[in-house]
Formats: structure tokens, C-alpha cells, sequence
């Protein structure tokens, strides 16, 4: 190597030839391979990993994975056994709808895009443990999902229920909440449907409030624990129990403002209610309903009132069920509802109230039903004024209007018998403790979080494997009822009142169910009775193995009758929620994840990904992670102690996506400029927790700064000598500078101080190796490739086998060697005038008296001062020192 810095040519900066020549020397001498079983002092570098669907890398994954990937370099450099895997998260919706647009077969399509981005990646030289990927869709790897899956509905946390979701008709399947964004699906951006299907459901929201209380013991970016907190909706009310009259039952409703329960004037219940379903039975059996309708005159002449009302309430509950609840609960949207033709007693002061039936109110959150104070709640009040319901104020605040619409603001109680003067914001819990005494209600805390919609009328994701037995359900007998269940830990007690919802439920345990290669397995959509084959029900979704005999005939575990096996497949964050557990044993075919090492390894010391996964993969992967403490599986239950969100990149102002022809392939700039001089532009756009601008004219800047510090390290004359007090000084400063950056990736002031470190040195005439080695080593997590060959070339390794950079030693900081911080310039003022500057380094003479003294010597204001006597002194520390004279 020395022989090369006699031929000029090789002293060129040549990205294309030293970028794969060290990634090579890296792989082979497995310098990003720590042994997990005994490393020293481990640290779990995770990134989110991608879908693999799109058409290779794009630079948004560039950004994503540097900044992971430097922070990890750091971390290495500091003596830490980094472990840094990554994997392809391929299964799933995303990449099947990619296959399917390019017409590839989604099991081909896999094959392709895994060469193809594991090709790019490695062009990127990050640090990559490279012996441990795992790609989801690899019988390998969701066997272990299949197993998961399992565990849950053994513990009572899976169950199969009727339920209304949402659905994409273009997908043609349902999604979770958390994948409608805006009333549209999160990944192909169809208006979403709503569908009422038998699904499978994960119970995460018996999970709510330890999902809520766990984002406070954790250090995470804190839009993303705000955007999860708000998801999970935790509200604290009150349930209070109005008594259906004639009868002996109870119509509970959840509010939040217990307070105005003297201005409920009518009850609403959602046209889901199982109230509702009982009026037709109620109507034939209670006279009273009949002449209260008929009292109020809705019944028309000529039909028997019950059947007219009747009908009526039907046809209002069937178009209720086809709407979408984001539609029904919307501000401002116009509300419509039907009377029940029944009243309840409002407890508190005995008045009879109507019930009302109306969409606005949605059978899955709280009880289903509310008591409306018209008042004091915008969508009551319109609702009142539509149907001339009585308007009772019962909160006096100011700017309160009531004629002209709900006050909603604080004040104190009116028209509220002995509750008068409580003040409404501040008193909640003395009207639920009022409540309480006269037995009425109790405090009640509910979620806005649902269960978690596990099934999939889709191809391309793991079978899930659970058979069904018709005679064992017409038994109403399940897993549940074998010698097997008996010895398993029931997570949940409750899970014994909705054994119905698994009648006739076996999990395979014999597993992977594999997912057989077909060739019909485009999405089929909704059933109706005319398009039936043999597999499907009409009304219901088909998964395109219900479909294949082949695959779904079985025989029942229990009974051996003739069974079937589910064909829908499973979410595919299902998959990405426990990939990481896998990244430290992937072969293990015995476990999921080797559990001595778990104890090590786990969980991962920091993650790092977009935000927009806050309420969908950061959520799925804490529910499973205490699902598996509670099941003994693993010793933690919160899976991510640091998360730290990044920014995204856009381009031309707007987020880079295909359809605005903006997406930035970074093949094309690694080959012009190489993968350091990207690497290092994209660290340098901004914050890495704000994103950026992709530009290329900045993409040229940094390019010449990579090659300037090259040539100052092939060009300078390099010398050993021992450093003076001012160079020891710049360079511990620097150190200091990017080490605290590095730790909190903040890269763009990290990359800035290096440069100004790189200005300092290009100064001088000649440098210190000291000082070389120092800039190569904070410039080595952003250039990995340029630095090492400069530090092989340079033969600033000790040792005469091979040292890389990146396993050498990070500068340690000397605080001692600091000469000055910044310098401090304090304004020497003279009854307001300036009459001189002091230049004080910060540290040196803080205190008034200091200051003071240093300002006297100064010759132009000792001269002002002369023989004057000094009255007052005003100082500003850091900034003004005034003498007032007289
Ligand atoms: C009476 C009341 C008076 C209310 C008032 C509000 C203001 P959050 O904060 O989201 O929990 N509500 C309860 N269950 C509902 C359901 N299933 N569908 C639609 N609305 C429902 O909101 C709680 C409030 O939303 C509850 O408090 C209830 O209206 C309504 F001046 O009860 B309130
Ligand atoms: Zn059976």
C-alpha cells in the first residue's frame, strides 16, 4: 500500500473500486458478527424492517437504515458487541398487491425482490450481521407465527366473532382499525367499506390500560407515545342505569360528563343495541307501547301500529349497518335517528324520557347507548332541535347560548337539585361519588381501542392454523374441552363467557401449515350466493384457498369427523410483530427464539423507524410482548425501551411516491458519487428526526467535501508529534461534540462539526497523525468505506493483522484538554453608552465582581469612571456590564 502513494492514480478517490472491496474484507473477516452467546457487552441496533414490494430501495430505506446503521457504528467503536440484523418483512397484503400489479406470482415476485434488495442494501456498506436474515414468508420463520398464533387462542386471546369491519374493495379484504386511515385503506388508498363478517380477533384491549400505562416507563420519540396514547383512548366516566319502563330491565349508558345527568332529556341507543332487537317481542307483550305511540300520534291510520313502527325501525337499522362509523360520529354531518316507541326513567329526578334509536351512536364503544343532554353536547343538540326534543341547561357558564347551541364550556350546575353550584370541570368525581351513594351509577373507565382484526381473505400470508369441526361445534365443544387445555395457563377468566365464540375450534399442531402454490390466487372478494364454489358461504369473504380441497380437507383432532381448515391467512403485522425476537436464533428450529439468549440479547437496546407505524407495528409488537411475559415466554414486557422516530425524506416538496414520479432510486447516485458521499448528504439534510429535501445539488457538496478530507489525509504531510495546547483543545472539543451527538442521532450538527474540525486541520501546514486518525475515526460511521482504506492506507492500525476502523476505539474525550468552550462577549457600558468589550472565555470571570474589576482595567473606561463616583451597577451575565454615574 505504500508503493501507492507514489502512483498518483491510485491516490484518486475511487468509490466504485474501494466501496465492494471493503465490504468484501468486512464480510469475510465478519467484523459485524458478534458471537450472541458470549459477547460482552451486547447491543440489540434494530431498524423496522421493510417490505421488500416496491420496486427495490428507494432512498427513503437509504435514510431509514443509515441513521440506524451509524448510531450502531458509534455504539461499536465505544466497545459494545453490536448486533445489527436485518431481514425482509416480504409476506403479506403489501406485496402481494405489488405482485400482482407486475403480474408475477407473489412466491416468484418474493424470490426476485430478496436478491434484488438484498443485493442493495449491501451496496449501502452498513453493518449488518448478515448471518441472521430472515425473510417472513419462510416456512422457517411462520411456522413460529403460526405457532404464536396458537399460543394465543390457547391463552383465550384469539377468538372468531361476527363483527362489523372494515373492508377494501379493492384489496378485497377487511383491515384493522389501525390500517383505515382517514376512511381509507393505509395501503392502497381505497374508501373503505363496512362489512359485517366472522373474523378472527386478537383480545388486545384486554391489554388497554397496561399498553397505556407502559408508554410512561419508556424513552420514545414523543409524537409517536401521544399518537399511540390518543389511539388506545382511555376515558373516565361513568355508568349510570336507566330503568326501561314496564319493565324490569336496565338500559346502562357510558358518559363522560355524569355531572349534567338532570339535562337528560331523551336516552339514544345505537340500532345495534340488543335493546333494539328485543322491541318487536316487547311490542306484542306490552300494551303501554302501543299507546304511547299512539299517543303521540305515529301511528299511521290503517296498519296495525307495531307492524308500521316495526318496519320502520328495521329498515332504519339496516341502513345504519351498512354505514361507516366515521361517517355516523361526524361533526357537522347531519344526524338522523327513529323513536323506539319506549321510555326510561331518568334515575336522578324520576322524569319519563324517551328512547331514541339513532346511528350517531356506535354499538362498540362504551355500552352502546347514552343518555342525551341536548345541552351541553353539539351532536344531542342538533339531534333535539331536529326532532323538537326538550333542551334542559343544567351547566350556567359564561357565553353559554343555549338557543343557539350546546354549551360545552365550564361553569357551575343549574337546575340540578342538590348538585346546584358544582363546578363542572373541577367536581367530576363528587357527582359519581353522589351517584354511587344513591346506588344509580358507578365510575366506569372505557378504551377507544378495539380488538385487533386478525384475518385475511388473502394468498400471500400464513395459513392460519386452526381446523374446524362442524360436529364438534353442533356439540358446542372446542380444544377447550380436551385432556390437552387442561394443563394450559388461562390468561383470562372471563374468556369461560364466550366459549361459544370458539365452538368447534382445533389448532394444527402439527405446523407450519404450509401455503401451497396455486395459481388462482388472486383476491375473490365478497360471495354472493351466485358466485359460490365449493369452499365459500354467501355473504361471506372468500380467501382463495377455500378454493383448494386439497388444502383445507382434514379430519377433526377430537372426533375424527371430516373438518375443514380456516383458509384466510393471517395479518401480516402479525408477522413483522415478533421478528425481532427471531433476528438472534433464525435457524432454531426447536424454539422461536433461543431462550437463554432471549434473556441477553432482548429487548433490542434501540429501534429506530418512521412514525407512521405508531398505532399499527409499535402497538402490535407491545400487545404481543406482554402477552408473551404473561405467558412466561420472555422477561420483559416492553418491547422497545428506546424508540426513536426519523424523519422522511421528500423530494421536490412532497413525500417521494410512485404516482408523482418523484421516487429517488439510490442505485444511480451510489455508482456516480459512492454509497459514503450518499450516506453522508442524507445524514446531513436536516435533523434525522425531521426528515429533508432531496436534492442534488446538495448531493455535489457533500461529494466534494468526502474527497477534500481525502485529499487532506493522501496530500498533507502527516507527522507524529505531540499536539499543542490549542490543537488538543480543537480536536477534544470536536470529539466531545460528535460524541454527544452521535448518541442522540443528531447526525447533521455531528457531520458539521467535522467539518469544521476538517477546516481547522486544512489550515494548518502540517498534521498531527493524532489528528488524522481522529478525524477518520468521527467521519467513519458516515463514510465507512473511504475511511477505512484511508486508515489501512495510512497503517493507523496497530496491530499487524487486520484492525478495522470500525472495531477500533472511538477518541476518547479528555475534558482536561478543553481550553475554552466559547468565548463570552460582554458590552462595557457607561450610563447606556459603550464604551468597550470584554472577551472573556466562558468559565473565566462569571461573577459580577470579576467582570467588574476585568472592565475597570480596560483604559477607555477607566478613563469614563475617572473621578466619578459610581451610583449603580447593572450587570447582565454573559452579556452587559453598566456603570451608572452621576
Ligand atoms: C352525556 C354527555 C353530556 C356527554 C355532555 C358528553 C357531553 P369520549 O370522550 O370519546 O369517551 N358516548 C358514549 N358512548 C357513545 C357511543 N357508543 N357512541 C357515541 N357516543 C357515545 O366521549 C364520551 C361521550 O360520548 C359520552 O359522554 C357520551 O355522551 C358519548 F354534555 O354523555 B356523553
Ligand atoms: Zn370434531
Amino acid at each position: 500500500m505504500h508503493k501507492a502513494s507514489t502512483n498518483k492514480n491510485n491516490i484518486e478517490y475511487n468509490p466504485q473500486e474501494i466501496e465492494p472491496k471493503w465490504q468484501a474484507v468486512w464480510s469475510k473477516e465478519k467484523i459485524y458478527q458478534p458471537d450472541l452467546k458470549t459477547a460482552k457487552k451486547p447491543y440489540y441496533n434494530l431498524h423496522m424492517f421493510p417490505y421488500p414490494s416496491a420496486e427495490g430501495l428507494h432512498v427513503g430505506n437509504v435514510y431509514a437504515f443509515t441513521g440506524a446503521d451509524i448510531h450502531g457504528r458509534f455504539k461499536r467503536m465505544q466497545g459494545y458487541s453490536v448486533f445489527q440484523p436485518f431481514g425482509l418483512d416480504g409476506f403479506g397484503i403489501h406485496s402481494e398487491n405489488y405482485a400482482l400489479k407486475v403480474g408475477s406470482h407473489p412466491m416468484d415476485q418474493a424470490q426476485k425482490s430478496e436478491k434484488r434488495f438484498y443485493k442493495q442494501v449491501e451496496s449501502l456498506g452498513s453493518g449488518y450481521d448478515w448471518s441472521r436474515t430472515l425473510e417472513t414468508y419462510d416456512p422457517d420463520y411462520y411456522r413460529w407465527t403460526q405457532w404464536i398464533f396458537i399460543e394465543l387462542f390457547k391463552a383465550g386471546l384469539a377468538y372468531r366473532d361476527k363483527v362489523p369491519v372494515n373492508f377494501c374493495p379493492s384489496c378485497k379484504t377487511v383491515l384493522a382499525d389501525e390500517q383505515v386511515e382517514g376512511g381509507k385503506c393505509e395501503r392502497c388508498g381505497s374508501e373503505v367499506e363496512k362489512r359485517h363478517l366472522e373474523q378472527w380477533m386478537f383480545r388486545i384491549t384486554e391489554y388497554a390500560e397496561e399498553l397505556l400505562s407502559g408508554l410512561d416507563k419508556i424513552d420514545w420519540t414523543e409524537k409517536v407515545r401521544i399518537a399511540q396514547k390518543n389511539w388506545i383512548g382511555k376515558s373516565e366516566g361513568a355508568r349510570i342505569a336507566f330503568r326501561v319502563e314496564g319493565t324490569e330491565t336496565d338500559i346502562s349508558v357510558f358518559t363522560t360528563r355524569p355531572d349534567t345527568l338532570y339535562g337528560a332529556t331523551f336516552l339514544v341507543v345505537s340500532p345495534e343495541h340488543p335493546f333494539v332487537a328485543s322491541l318487536p317481542r316487547r311490542a306484542k307483550s306490552t300494551p303501554r307501547v302501543l299507546a304511547s305511540l299512539k299517543r303521540r300520534r305515529e301511528h299511521p291510520k290503517g296498519t296495525s301500529f307495531s307492524e308500521a313502527a316495526q318496519r320502520a325501525i328495521k329498515e332504519y337499522v339496516e341502513a345504519a349497518a351498512s354505514k361507516r362509523d366515521q361517517d355516523r360520529v361526524a361533526e357537522g354531518k347531519e344526524k338522523s335517528g327513529i323513536f323506539s316507541g319506549a321510555y326510561v326513567v331518568n334515575p336522578i329526578n324520576n322524569q319519563q324520557i324517551p328512547i331514541w334509536i339513532a346511528d350517531y351512536v356506535l354499538m362498540s364503544y362504551g355500552t352502546g347507548a347514552i343518555m342525551a343532554v341536548p345541552a351541553h353536547d353539539q351532536r344531542d343538540y342538533e339531534f333535539a332541535r331536529k326532532y323538537q326534543l326538550p333542551i334542559v341547561q343544567v351547566v350556567e357558564g359564561e357565553g353559554a347560548d343555549i338557543a343557539k347551541e350546546a354549551y360545552v364550556g365550564n361553569g357551575k350546575l343549574i337546575n340540578s337539585g342538590d348538585w346546584n353550584g358544582v363546578e363542572v370541570a373541577k367536581d367530576k368525581a363528587k357527582t359519581i361519588a353522589s351517584l354511587e351513594q344513591k346506588g344509580i351509577g358507578s365510575k366506569f373507565t372505557t378504551y377507544h381501542l378495539r380488538d385487533w382484526l386478525i384475518s385475511r381473505q388473502r394468498y400471500w400470508g400464513p395459513p392460519i392454523p386452526m381446523i374446524y369441526c362442524e360436529s364438534c361445534a353442533s356439540n358446542n365443544k372446542s380444544w377447550f374441552d380436551t385432556e390437552k387445555a387442561k394443563g394450559i395457563k388461562r390468561l383470562f377468566s372471563h374468556f369461560d363467557n364466550t366459549r361459544d365464540l370458539v365452538a368447534g375450534w382445533y389448532p394444527e399442531e402439527k405446523l407450519p401449515v404450509a401455503l401451497p402454490s396455486i395459481e388462482d390466487y388472486k383476491p375473490l372478494g365478497i360471495h354472493s350466493a351466485g358466485s359460490l364454489q365449493s369452499g365459500g358461504q354467501a355473504g361471506q369473504a372468500n380467501s382463495p384457498l377455500g378454493n383448494h380441497p386439497e388444502f383445507y380437507e382434514t379430519t377433526c383432532p377430537a372426533c375424527g369427523s371430516k373438518a375443514r381448515r380456516e383458509t384466510d391467512v393471517s395479518d401480516t403485522f402479525l408477522d413483522s410483530a415478533w421478528y425481532f425476537y427471531r433476528y438472534i436464533s433464525p435457524q432454531d428450529s426447536k424454539h422461536p427464539w433461543d431462550p437463554s439468549l432471549q434473556a441477553k440479547w432482548l429487548p433490542p437496546t434501540l429501534y429506530t423507524g418512521g412514525a407512521e407505524h405508531s398505532v399499527l407495528h409499535l402497538l402490535y409488537a407491545r400487545f404481543l410482548a406482554k402477552v408473551f411475559k404473561d405467558l412466561g415466554l420472555i422477561s420483559f414486557d416492553e418491547p422497545f425501551p428506546r424508540f426513536f422516530a426519523h424523519g422522511l425524506i421528500i423530494k421536490d416538496g412532497s413525500k417521494m411516491s410512485k404516482s408523482k414520479g418523484n421516487v429517488v432510486n439510490p442505485d444511480d447516485y451510489i455508482t456516480k458519487y459512492g454509497a459514503d458521499t450518499l450516506r453522508s448528504y442524507l445524514m446531513f439534510l436536516g435533523r434525522f428526526s425531521m426528515g429533508g429535501d432531496f436534492k442534488d445539488s446538495g448531493l455535489e457538496g457533500m461529494s466534494r467535501f468526502i474527497k477534500r478530507v481525502w485529499t487532506l489525509a493522501t496530500g498533507k504531510t502527516i507527522i507524529s508529534k505531540d499536539l499543542d495546547a490549542s490543537a488538543k483543545s480543537e480536536m477534544h472539543k470536536t470529539i466531545k461534540g460528535v460524541s454527544d451527538d452521535l448518541e442522540a442521532l443528531r447526525y447533521n450538527t455531528a457531520i458539521a462539526k467535522i467539518m469544521t474540525y476538517y477546516n481547522y486541520l486544512s489550515g494548518k501546514t502540517d498534521v498531527a497523525k493524532e489528528e488524522i486518525v481522529t478525524l477518520l475515526k468521527l467521519l467513519a460511521p458516515f463514510a465507512p468505506h473511504m475511511t477505512e482504506e484511508l486508515y489501512q492506507r495510512l497503517s493507523f492500525s496497530a496491530s499487524s493483522s487486520f484492525e478495522s476502523i470500525h472495531t477500533s476505539s472511538w477518541p476518547e474525550f479528555d475534558p482536561g484538554a478543553v481550553r475554552q468552550l466559547a468565548d463570552v462577549v460582554i458590552a462595557i457600558q457607561v450610563n447606556g453608552k459603550l464604551r468597550g468589550t470584554l472577551r472573556l472565555r466562558s468559565g473565566q470571570a462569571v461573577t459580577e465582581e470579576e467582570v467588574r474589576s476585568l472592565a475597570k482595567k480596560d483604559a477607555n473606561v477607566s478613563k469614563q469612571l475617572e473621578g466619578k463616583a459610581v451610583r449603580k451597577v447593572v450587570f447582565v451575565p454573559g452579556k452587559i456590564l453598566n456603570f451608572v454615574i452621576s
